[in-house]
């Protein structure tokens, strides 16, 4: 199968905060979608009762997920806590397991969590300019650790795909929380 001729495009990136424009795609995940992620689940519901708050966004320009293809996006992390866990993205393994990933910080300050399924594990602080590398075969899962909203760019394969099961059952070897001593990571 050969792969989609598409017309060159360009977007408009705002490396300030991260809006992409224009995308075809807005993803916002709120408290409620990531129920079992946060070891707090009292926190967690409570939160969620009381209003359900945006943790994160994602904005991407649709390209078809072929091999070949690249898809690029930007995810937004608000800065927020769940019984001192530090707010999150789901986390994932591509489900093409022989798929990495490249990220980019533009605001804030983040930590990359990055473990195997042998239960190896990284952590890697990122920030504005911050080239992160997430080989084959790591789920990554992102935190926001500062005060103001965490915004990166991804760019990966259009065939990789998203397997947040093992996750979901299994979850991170590490968890991150804020401390008055600054974020801690915990495993
Ligand atoms: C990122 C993530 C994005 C949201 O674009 O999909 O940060 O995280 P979850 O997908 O874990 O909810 C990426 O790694 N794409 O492959
Ligand atoms: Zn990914």
């Amino acid at each position: 199968m050969s792969t989609t001729l598409l017309a060159p495009f360009a977007l408009s990136l705002d490396l300030d905060s991260g809006a992409l424009e224009p995308h075809t795609t807005r993803i916002e995940r709120r408290l409620s979608s990531l129920g079992g992620a946060f070891a707090d689940d009292a926190a967690f519901a409570a939160l969620v009762a009381a209003g359900d708050p945006l943790v994160y966004a994602v904005e991407q320009y649709d390209v078809p997920e072929e091999t070949g293809q690249l898809i690029c996006c930007t995810t937004v992390i608000e800065p927020g806590t769940v019984g001192g866990e530090l707010y999150m993205t789901k986390g994932h393994f591509h489900a093409d397991r022989d798929t990495g990933e490249v990220y980019v910080g533009l605001r804030g300050r983040g930590c990359l969590l990055l473990a195997t399924e042998d239960g190896e594990h990284a952590e890697l602080p990122m920030e504005r300019g911050t080239l992160a590398y997430v080989p084959p075969r790591w789920a990554h899962r992102t935190v926001n650790t500062g005060d103001v909203p965490f915004a990166f760019l991804a760019v990966y394969p259009g065939q990789a795909g998203h397997d947040y099961g093992a996750i979901e059952s299994k979850g991170f070897p590490q968890r991150v929380f804020g401390t008055s001593g600054g974020p801690e990571v915990r495993t």
